[in-house]
């Protein structure tokens, strides 16, 4: 089985179980976390016969569980090489006067809470080697603000905030800290976003080519096999057909 080890939110869909799918294929470890426990149950059994494999079943925005999980791992793991912080979502598309507050908590919640959280307690498995490599998921969507995205752009400038913040702070201690910023995948992203409305979710993707998860997991584990010296500190990653947050050639 292989030598590193990663540790990856929202393993279970899109960006985070493609790369988790290409990480066991290299010959990278797996602790894979995520909300649903059957989901997280069915990719072990996927590919854990290629590396070692161990599921943590939390949500990211509940500091005690994160807490309480990640530290479990000590019985059995001492070191995580890499993680990536790719657990975050849209939760619906309004303008700022119509926007359900409940759905800014949430985004709040996960992809700035979660992320927070879940690396300050993967940090202690880092921290003692001088060593590691932190990823986060942003997105296009934390380099440019767009109409109706308010808050989840405000979540995804947080992430940018904190990539670059951390990046400092952790420059002595040898880790590199990353993120990968993507335009448009084809995932859930956009079924979450309009809360289950397949038609409106469907168009987003109709007649053009969007990103796939494993276009971004290449590039994620293009990042990860850099050498000791090397860090790709910042990605912007965009399908051929979108120029930019709102420009896309259909
Ligand atoms: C997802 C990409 O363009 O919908 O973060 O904001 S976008």
């Amino acid at each position: 089985m292989g030598n590193k080890t990663a540790l990856i939110t929202g393993a279970t869909s899109g960006i985070g179980k493609a790369t988790a799918q290409l990480f066991a294929q290299h010959n990278i470890n797996l602790i894979l976390c995520g909300r649903n426990a059957a989901k997280l149950s069915d990719l072990k059994q996927e590919l854990c016969t290629l590396v070692n494999v161990h599921t943590l079943c939390f949500d990211v925005s509940d500091e005690t569980a994160v807490f309480a999980q990640i530290n479990s791992l000590k019985t059995t793991h001492s070191r995580i090489d890499i993680l990536l912080n790719n657990a975050g979502n849209a939760h619906g598309r309004s303008t700022f006067q119509e926007g359900d507050i409940n759905d800014y908590n949430l985004m709040i919640d996960v992809n700035v809470k979660g992320l927070i959280y879940v690396s300050k307690a993967v940090l202690p498995f880092m921290l003692p080697y001088k060593c590691g490599h932190i990823i986060n998921i942003g997105s296009i969507a934390g380099q440019e603000v767009y109409e109706q995205g308010n808050v989840y752009n405000a979540s995804k400038f947080a992430v940018d905030a904190l990539t670059k913040a951390m990046r400092i702070d952790l420059i002595k201690e040898k880790i590199k800290v990353s993120q990968l910023n993507p335009g448009a995948v084809h995932t859930d992203f956009s079924l979450i976003r309009f809360k289950g409305d397949e038609d409106k979710a469907a168009k987003v993707y109709e007649g053009w080519n969007p990103l796939q998860a494993k276009d971004v997991a290449d590039v994620i584990h293009f990042m990860v096999t850099r050498p000791a010296h090397v860090n790709i500190a910042d990605v912007l990653l965009l399908p051929t057909a979108q120029a930019n947050a709102y420009i896309i050639d259909k």
